[in-house]
C-alpha cells in the first residue's frame, strides 16, 4: 500500500510556530498544538515487503483518526544509503515527523539529525538508530523476549539438540543484531546442546533469502534447524524447505506474518513462528509522531500520550515506547489472522 499525499510549504511553517508557541507538553494529552495539519513521512527498509506493508497501513489508520497525512516512501533494497535521501527529501519538505525503521544504527544518522534540525520530529520503529539520532523508538517487543521466543521454538521443534543456523535481514540491521546477540547469549547459557553453525544474511529480499537457504542445507547436512528472525527470511526459507527432501527434517522458524507463512503451516512445513501485530506497531508509531510534531510531547522519560484504540503509552528510558510481547502462531490459530 503507498500513501502520496502534496506537503505544502507553509505546513511546515505553520507547525514550526505552533511548536514554538506551545513548547513541549508534558504529555497529559493538553500542552500540544492538536494534530489536524501534521504532515508524516514513513520510511520503511524496502518498499514491498508485506510487514510494512501492515505497518503502514497502521500508519494511514492513526492519521486518519488524527486528522494528519502520512506519506509512505522508501527503497527497493533494504539499504542504508538507500534510506538517505528519502530522509533528506523529508527534511526539505519540513515534514512535522518522519518515522522510520532504520537499516543500520549509525549510517543514517547524519540526515537525521539534519532533518531534526530543520524542525521534523524523528521516531524509529521496528529497528532502532543510535538513540542521539531521533527523539524516540517504538519497540514493537522487549528484545530478551523476541529473543527468547524463537529459541524456545527452535528449542522445541528440534527437540532441544542439534544444529541450527540463523537466516536474517541485511547485516547491519539493528533490530535482527539485537535479538541475534541475545539470542547468541542465551545459546550459550541454556541450550548447551544446540550449535549455532553460521549465520548469513539474505538482505530482506525474497530471492536472496530464498538462495540462502539452499546455500545452508547444502554446507550443513546435519542441520537441523533454521531460525530466521526476519518476516521476508522465514516465508524464503519455508517455501524452499517446502518443496526441499529437508522438509520434516529441517525446522523453520523465527519471525513471519501469518499471511505469508499460513500455506507453509498447513502444509507441515512450519510448526509454529512469533511476531507481533506490525499494524499496531505502525499505528503505534505515528500516534507517538504526531503526539511530538504537536507539542504535546517532548519525548521525554515519562511523557504520556494517547495512542487511540491501544490505549495511553508512557515513553521509557531511552526515549523507548513499548508495543507489548511477541504471539505466537501456529495451526490452531492462524486461521484468524489477516496481515
Ligand atoms: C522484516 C524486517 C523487519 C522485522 C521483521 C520481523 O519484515 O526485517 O524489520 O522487524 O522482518
Amino acid at each position: 500500500m503507498r500513501f502520496t499525499s502534496v506537503l505544502a510549504a507553509g505546513t511546515a511553517a505553520v507547525l514550526a510556530l505552533g511548536l514554538t508557541a506551545c513548547g513541549s507538553g508534558d504529555g497529559g494529552g493538553d500542552g500540544g498544538g492538536g494534530t489536524d495539519d501534521v504532515t508524516i513521512t514513513m520510511l520503511p527498509k524496502n518498499l514491498g515487503n508485506p510487514y510494512f506493508e501492515a505497518s503502514t497501513a497502521g500508519a494511514q489508520e492513526a492519521a486518519d483518526e488524527l486528522g494528519a497525512t502520512v506519506e509512505e516512501v522508501g527503497p527497493d533494497a533494504a539499504s542504508p544509503d538507500a534510506q538517505v535521501p528519502f530522509i533528506n527529501t523529508a527534511a526539505q519538505q519540513g515534514v512535522g515527523a518522519l518515522v522510520v525503521s532504520a537499516n543500520d544504527p549509525t549510517a543514517i544518522g547524519d540526515a537525521l539529525e539534519e532533518a531534526r534540525s530543520a524542525g521534523t520530529k524523528v521516531v524509529t520503529f521496528d529497528s532502532d538508530t543510535e538513540p542521539q539520532f531521533r527523539d524516540l523508538f517504538v519497540n514493537q517487543a522487549s528484545p530478551e523476549g523476541i529473543a527468547d521466543k524463537q529459541l524456545e521454538l527452535v528449542a522445541d521443534q528440534i527437540g532441544g539438540e542439534g544444529e541450527i543456523a540463523i537466516l536474517s535481514a541485511s547485516a547491519n540491521a539493528t533490530n535482527q543484531n539485537a535479538w541475534i546477540a541475545l539470542m547468541e547469549e542465551k545459546l550459550a547459557s541454556d541450550y548447551p546442546d544446540i550449535e549455532l553453525v553460521e549465520i548469513v544474511y539474505g538482505d530482506d529480499d525474497d530471492q536472496t533469502s530464498f538462495d540462502k537457504t539452499a546455500a545452508l542445507l547444502q554446507s550443513h547436512p546435519d542441520l537441523k534447524g533454521i531460525v530466521s528472525p526476519t518476516t521476508v527470511g522465514i516465508a524464503a526459507a519455508a517455501r524452499y524447505v517446502s518443496t526441499s527432501d529437508a522438509k520434516g527434517r529441517v525446522a523453520v522458524t523465527g519471525l513471519g506474518t501469518p499471511n505469508q507463512m499460513r500455506e507453509y503451516v498447513e502444509d507441515g512445513t512450519v510448526e509454529a513462528f512469533a511476531l507481533w501485530n506490525p499494524t499496531d506497531l505502525g499505528y503505534l508509531a505515528t500516534q507517538a509522531a504526531a503526539a511530538l510534531a504537536s507539542g504535546d510531547i517532548a519525548g521525554e522519560e515519562g511523557d504520556t500520550f494517547d495512542a487511540g484504540r491501544l490505549g495511553e503509552f508512557t515513553v521509557g528510558a531511552d526515549g523507548e515506547v513499548l508495543l507489548g510481547d511477541p504471539y505466537v502462531y501456529d495451526e490452531t490459530n492462524i486461521g484468524d489472522f489477516d496481515f
